[in-house]
């Protein structure tokens, strides 16, 4: 007799032990991804319905773990499937139905491309993002070059390296910085959108929390907006995104960046962004912007401490569970400099090693400064996962 434990974390393992035992790919396919271990933590239920779920997993052989008022599910993805449906699910669990429903489906046909304004970006390789910061201390050359010619000079070159999309952006989000007024920002950045539109470079996104400055870049030909607040600074961003049929990067974080890091308290980080971002993604929805459009973003280093990014880089396929197409924004940040001690200016090694990390456990899209080395990274990383 001959035993081998197989790689659980991808379903290529036993879908390739079952091809080379000559099943077809579609079936051996379905069947890895059905014996896949799903565990669904499900949160406000009523005693009626704990009972009926201890009950249901008792005789279907799933494991439950449970306490007042929550409950935690586990087991192969097929076994648990039948939850999710009301001809099979017992009557007291109808209200679990839709939304591992959601959860199921998502993991079975994974978002394929994000639909931006006036297109579509493919999701089956990895998208990198490039980051044109155009704060007025971002590009300083001794004068040689005005600083929009130095910008956009700079978004060519990240563009070149293989950035799919620039991200300009005029207000800086670090904890304490001071807040710009929207005159002050449009007059920021517009000048390098428009200059990038007009010699059509890459797709522009546009990294603000203001439906004017959102407004002024969209009409200047810009196709997605980047909100670091997630749609809770400004109401009229959501409407102005829905109509123009902007691709929109909703990120997670508390409060506001001067107040961001004392509400850095979580219990449970991964599920409460998670929790935190499917509610973010349904205003969204509700406010007329296509599921198509959306892209969610953990927000690393917003309202979360060196300890609560680790976690959340290591859950990351949480946060990919609400059922969106994630994006990490990994670059240079502090936590990358807690772990390997090296100042800002020498952290694209750390942000190129965290980006490959997070394209394995499911993000797929970098907002990154160093295009050239997060590309090999990432093209290293994204030949090791299948695309089946
Ligand atoms: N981080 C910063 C700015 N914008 N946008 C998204 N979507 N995600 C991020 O993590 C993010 C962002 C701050 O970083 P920077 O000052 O290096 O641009």
């Amino acid at each position: 007799m001959k035993v081998t434990a197989l790689a659980a974390h991808t379903p290529e393992a036993v879908r390739a032990a079952l091809a080379a035992r000559g099943w077809e790919s579609q079936p051996a396919w379905f069947a890895a991804t059905g014996i896949e271990p799903l565990v669904v933590l499900i949160e406000d239920i009523t005693e009626t319905e704990r009972e009926a779920l201890v009950h249901w997993a008792t005789k279907s052989g799933a494991d439950v773990l449970t306490g007042d008022g929550w409950a935690l599910v586990a087991g192969a993805a097929s076994r648990l499937a039948p939850l999710a449906r009301y001809d099979r699910a017992p009557a007291e669990l109808a209200r679990l139905a839709p939304p591992l429903g959601q959860i199921l489906a998502a993991r079975a046909v994974p978002p394929r491309s994000w639909a931006i304004r006036g297109g579509a970006v493919a999701l089956d390789k990895p998208v990198i993002i490039g980051i044109l910061n155009v704060t007025p201390d971002s590009f300083s050359d001794g004068g040689r070059l005005s600083s929009v010619d130095a910008a956009v000079e700079h978004g060519a070159r990240l563009a070149a390296d293989g950035a799919s999309l620039l991200d300009v952006g005029g207000e800086s989000t670090r904890p304490g910085a001071a807040p710009v007024s929207a005159d002050e920002e449009i007059g920021r950045v517009m000048p390098v959108v428009e200059k990038l539109v007009k010699r059509g470079i890459g797709a522009v996104s546009v990294d603000t929390r203001k439906a004017a400055v959102a407004r002024a870049a969209l009409d200047a030909g810009a196709a997605v907006i980047n909100d670091v607040s997630g749609l809770s600074f400004d109401p009229g961003l959501a409407p102005l995104a829905a109509e123009a049929r902007a691709g929109v990067i909703l990120m997670h974080m508390r409060g506001t960046p001067a107040t961001m890091d004392s509400l850095a308290k979580y219990q449970d980080v991964a599920a409460e962004v998670a929790a935190e971002l499917a509610a973010t993604a349904a205003r969204a929805e509700t406010a007329g912007i296509a599921r198509e459009g959306i892209v969610l973003d953990p927000g690393f280093g917003f309202a979360k401490t060196a300890e609560h990014n680790f976690r959340l880089l290591d859950e990351l396929a949480t946060i990919v569970g609400v059922g969106y197409p994630v994006a990490v924004g990994l670059s240079r940040k502090r936590f990358l400099g807690a772990a390997t001690g090296r100042p800002v200016e020498d952290r694209d090694r750390a942000t190129a090693v965290a980006c490959a990390l997070a394209w394995e456990r499911g993000a797929r899209l970098f907002r990154v400064h160093d295009v050239a080395l997060t590309r090999e990274a990432l093209s290293l990383a994204s030949a090791t996962t299948s695309s089946t």
